[in-house]
């Protein structure tokens, strides 16, 4: 059974918006069991995790021999073990792959850039300034999605890894007022976390939340 690595205490409070999710979910659609190993911001920078990660950071895999590290490598690994993740003919598959790098470089990147000014620079004299700069950026990439998916279910035809990859990306917008600003794109967002597969992977990193708050 495959191990992972999560926060042990989750900055997003359980707001399922850590990397660690979109492995979770992978793993859930492919029915896959797999055990959890919670770490703290401490454990997470010594050599005992930097030996299964270079930068220290989860979410890791490991099974047998493999050790992994990115989340796009892990859910890429997990679906090319499994059925349902990837299409089977070739194009398709190549496509669906695409799409996950798509989401991983070119619209993660605005996105995260203004979660980090939003957390990290709002007391900055500099933060009103530079913020409608980032949240356009972010728009131009909704614009484009939504032009692309417009009333599609999903971004190329079956449910595939490129989903889960591009909806745990969006997610990270969920409280920024953007998404609403693009219903095609809100719809698609609210598609990804209908899935069972989705609810439980997410009620299972919850559950660490509430755990963790308890103690
Ligand atoms: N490119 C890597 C991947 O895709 O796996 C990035 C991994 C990464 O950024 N991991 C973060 C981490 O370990 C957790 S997910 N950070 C600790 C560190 O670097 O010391 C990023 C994240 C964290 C918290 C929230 N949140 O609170 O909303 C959202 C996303």
């Amino acid at each position: 059974m495959p191990t992972i690595t999560a926060f042990e205490n989750s900055p997003d409070r359980g707001r399922g918006q850590a990397r660690d999710m979109r492995v979770r979910w992978a793993l859930e659609e492919a029915a896959q069991p797999y055990d959890v190993r919670l770490v703290s911001f401490t454990a997470m920078k010594q050599a005992a995790h930097r030996a299964l990660h270079p930068f220290g950071q989860i979410p890791t895999y490991e099974d047998g021999d493999l050790t992994l590290f990115e989340s796009g490598a892990i859910v890429l690994h997990i679906a090319e073990r499994h059925e349902g993740l990837l299409p089977e003919d070739a194009n398709a598959r190549a496509r669906a792959i695409a799409w996950m790098f798509a989401a991983l470089n070119t619209v993660e990147p605005p996105i995260v850039e203004l979660s980090m000014a939003v957390l990290l620079e709002r007391d900055k004299s500099w933060y009103a300034e530079r913020l409608p700069g980032l949240q356009e950026r972010v728009r131009i990439r909704l614009g484009e999605l939504s032009r692309h998916i417009s009333e599609a279910n999903w971004l190329d035809g079956a449910f595939s890894a490129g989903d889960i990859m591009m909806v745990t990306v969006l997610r990270r917008l969920n409280t920024s007022g953007l998404l609403e600003e693009f219903p095609d794109i809100a719809a698609y967002v609210a598609r990804g976390e209908a899935r069972p597969a989705f609810r439980r992977a997410f009620e299972a990193q919850l559950a660490v939340f509430t755990a963790a708050s308890r103690s």
